[in-house]
C-alpha cells in the first residue's frame, strides 16, 4: 500500500498560498478539523495563537545566542554530540555533514540540569529557562496531539499526548545555529545556498520547532519539489514524524524537510521533538486499521526505532523496515 502524496491541485495550492497556517483560538472543532486535513495533505503546518508566551520565548533564544556567541573552544566543553550535547558540522554517525553548529539536549530536567554546567557560566538560570520552554512547548504539543486525537475520532483522547506526557518520555530539544554564508569579496558578493541541514523526516511523533525572522527552512511534498516555509517568529511549526505516520497506519504524512544556510543573516531555529517512552509500542491506533485499510506497519518499541534511525544515514526513509509489506 501506497502513503497518501498530494494530488496536483493541492501541490498548486501550497505554492501560490503558502503552508497552512491555523489560529488556534479558533472554534475547537474546526481547529481539529483542520489540523487533520494539514497532517493528511502536508504533514506539516503553522499555529498561531498558540499561548507560548512570549517572555519563555525570549528568555530561551537569549541563551541560545549566548551559547552560539561563545568562542569554539568553550562551546566544545559542551561537546561531542553523542548524540547529545554540542556539534558542528557532523550530523549522527555516519558521515552527515551540514552548515550548522548544534545544542541537542534530553527534555528530562535531571538530564538538563547536568549538562548546563558545560553550557553556561550560570547553569542554574539555563536550567530553569530551558526546562520552562520545554514545559510550555510540550503542553501545547500535547494540546495540538488531542486536537488530532479529537478529529480523528479515536476513542481515547489523550492515547497521542500521553506518549509525550510520561516522565519518561524520550524527547529532545534541539538549538540549531546557522551562521550567515554572505561574503563580501570587495565588489564580488556570492550568496550560496548551502544546505544547513539536510533532508530528512524526523523520527518522533511530533516536532515544533520556532525560529528567528530568518528563513531557511523548507518542505518536500514530493521528490525534488522544495516548498520555502517563511520565517514568522510569533508561530510555531508543527509537523508529523515518523512515529505519528505509523501512529495514524499512514493517514498523517512525516513530511520531508531541509534548512538551508542561504541568508545574509545568521538563523537559528529551536526544535522540540517529542517522543515516546524508550520502552513504549508503537502501533497503528485501532480505530485506522479496517480490511479496507489494514496495518501498514507493524509494532515496534520507540528504542527499535532510535536504534534504526541512528544505524542509517540522514535522509534515509527508515520507516519503510517496518512496513508489513
Ligand atoms: C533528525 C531529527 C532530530 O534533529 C534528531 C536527529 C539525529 C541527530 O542529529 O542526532 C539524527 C537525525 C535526527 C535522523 C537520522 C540520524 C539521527 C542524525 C542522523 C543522521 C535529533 C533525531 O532524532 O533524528
Amino acid at each position: 500500500m501506497v502513503v497518501p502524496s498530494p494530488n496536483p491541485i493541492q501541490r498548486e495550492r501550497i505554492r501560490n498560498i503558502g503552508v497552512p497556517i491555523i489560529d488556534l483560538s479558533r472554534k475547537r472543532s474546526q481547529v481539529s478539523d483542520l489540523i487533520v486535513k494539514a497532517c493528511e495533505e502536508y504533514g506539516f503546518f503553522k499555529v498561531i495563537n498558540h499561548g507560548v508566551s512570549k517572555d519563555i520565548i525570549t528568555r530561551m533564544e537569549k541563551e541560545g545566542l549566548d551559547f552560539f556567541a561563545k568562542s569554539s573552544l568553550e562551546k566544545q566543553k559542551a561537546g561531542p554530540p553523542n548524540p547529545l550535547g554540542y556539534g558542528i558540522k557532523n550530523i549522527g554517525f555516519n558521515g552527515d555533514i551540514g552548515e550548522v553548529e548544534y545544542l541537542l539536549l534530553h527534555t528530562n530536567p535531571l538530564s538538563i540540569s547536568q549538562r548546563s554546567k558545560s553550557i553556561s557560566k550560570d547553569p542554574i538560570k539555563f536550567s530553569c529557562v530551558v526546562n520552562e520552554y520545554i514545559e510550555a512547548v510540550r503542553d501545547l504539543a500535547c494540546e495540538i496531539l488531542d486536537l488530532m486525537a479529537e478529529g480523528l475520532w479515536v476513542h481515547d483522547k489523550s492515547v497521542l499526548s500521553n506518549f509525550i506526557r510520561d516522565v519518561d518520555s524520550d524527547s529532545v530539544m534541539r538549538l540549531n545555529h546557522y551562521p550567515s554564508t554572505f561574503k563580501d569579496y570587495s565588489k564580488d558578493c556570492h550568496i550560496n545556498n548551502r544546505i544547513g541541514f539536510g533532508e530528512h523526516s524526523d523520527p518522533q511523533i511530533l516536532t515544533l520547532l520556532r525560529s528567528n525572522d530568518v528563513d531557511g527552512l523548507q518542505i518536500s511534498l514530493e521528490d525534488g519539489v522544495w516548498v520555502p516555509v517563511p520565517a514568522d517568529p510569533a508561530a510555531f511549526c508543527v509537523n508529523v514524524g515518523d512515529a505519528l505516520q505509523a501512529l495514524t497506519n499512514g493517514r498523517f504524512v512525516s513530511v520531508r524537510h531541509r534548512a538551508l544556510a542561504n541568508s545574509y543573516k545568521t538563523r537559528m531555529s529551536m526544535i522540540y521533538f517529542g517522543a515516546p517512552p524508550l520502552h513504549s509500542r508503537i502501533s497503528p491506533l485501532p480505530e485506522l486499521v479496517t480490511p479496507q485499510k489494514p496495518s501498514l506497519y507493524r509494532s515496534f518499541t520507540w528504542a527499535e526505532y532510535k536504534k534504526a534511525t541512528y544505524s542509517l544515514r540522514l535522509s534515509d526513509r527508515r520507516l519503510d523496515l517496518f512496513k508489513t509489506r
